[in-house]
């Protein structure tokens, strides 16, 4: 077992390798393959897993899938469940043709929804109820990737396994308003606010709900990790489990971006899950024994990468 927490010796390719997660897992593997969705539409063709040369990859760090935000899931239901499930198919048929290793990325929006789970939410849980209504299509979608892998495993002895972060942010992040996630929407919100000098920055729902974020370098360190340290047919949470109200993400990033004015809640737009905590213990039980860098130093880093990015805020380069 490697104690590097951060290395592999495993010849990776990355698919989604520019988004958020695909980028970080790239960059903490010199050598590794990237193929970004401009260089193989995995919902058309596996075509450029299937002409790899042999020996060329050995593990294939599957970070491709339609994401999006609370509200993107809901209004384009139909399109999450889609995409990912046909992306999904061409990526296992083509692993299990090259006899490639396969790291699948799910995510904890998956698992049951109260109250058909106890919190915090284990692995064992997953299939145990219905999720959210807000993300029904994606969730249902990764749920089936976790299915494929260990039906794929059982006939045909594929080495597939599944991780499952919960809500990543970093460097590498989609700024849309309305289909991105609330921490790149929440820093744009405040420097769009800060440079047009306005008091006031809107915050979705009613700021109750509960999150919790893991940096997505630290992801990224965890899953090159268990690409060579893990081979079991369970899923694995691999998320921070430090958890933040909705409100209070929301003033500590008014507060790392100089903000003097106030928030106000849009309770019609939605809130989503009240909640998702989950546990890592099955993780740190396989031997995982890095940090998790505290959100505050994360919420710094990436607000500073934002800064440097779109110094102008106006302008900004939308990723759909
Ligand atoms: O990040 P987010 O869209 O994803 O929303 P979910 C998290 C919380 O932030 C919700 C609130 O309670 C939102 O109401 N929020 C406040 C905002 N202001 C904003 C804003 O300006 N933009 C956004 N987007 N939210 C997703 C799942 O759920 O989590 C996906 O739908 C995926 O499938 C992802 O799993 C990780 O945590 O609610």
């Amino acid at each position: 077992m490697t104690t590097d927490f951060a290395r592999t010796n495993r010849k990776v390719l990355v698919t989604g390798s520019t988004g958020l997660l695909g980028s970080e897992i790239l960059a903490l593997s010199p050598g590794s393959v990237g193929l970004s969705s401009k260089e193989c539409d995995l919902i058309e063709s596996n075509h450029a897993i299937l002409t790899l040369e042999d020996g060329q990859v050995d593990t294939v760090i599957h970070c491709a899938a339609r994401v999006g935000g609370v509200k993107a899931n809901t209004d384009y239901v139909a399109d999450f469940f889609d995409d990912n499930v046909k992306m999904n198919m061409n990526v296992l048929d083509a692993c299990r043709e090259k006899s490639l290793k396969l790291v699948s990325v799910l995510s904890t929006c998956i698992y049951p929804d109260a109250p058909y789970v106890k919190y915090p939410l284990t692995e064992d849980q997953l299939h145990m109820g219905p999720p959210h209504h807000s993300n029904f299509g994606y969730a249902y979608a990764k749920r089936m990737l976790e299915v494929q892998n260990r039906a794929y495993r059982q006939q045909h002895g594929c080495n597939f396994i599944s991780v499952i972060p919960n809500n990543l942010y970093g460097i590498n992040d989609n700024y849309d308003l309305n289909s991105g996630h609330v921490i790149p929407a929440l820093i744009r919100k405040f420097h769009e606010a800060m440079i047009e000098g306005r008091s006031e920055v809107i915050v979705w729902g009613t700021g109750r709900p509960v999150r919790e974020f893991t940096f997505a370098r630290d992801a990224a360190k965890i899953i090159l990790w268990l690409s060579e340290n893990y081979d079991g047919d369970e899923p694995i949470n691999i998320g921070n489990p430090d958890w933040v109200s909705i409100e209070n993400l929301s003033l500590m990033i008014g507060e790392e971006i100089g903000f003097e004015g106030h928030v106000k809640f849009d309770t019609s737009k939605p809130d989503g899950q009240y909640e998702k905590p989950s546990s890592n213990r099955k993780l740190r039980s396989l031997g995982w024994k890095g940090e998790y860098t505290p959100l505050r130093d994360g919420l710094r880093e990436t607000i500073k990468s934002f800064a440097d990015r779109y110094p102008g805020v106006r302008g900004i380069k939308i990723k759909t």
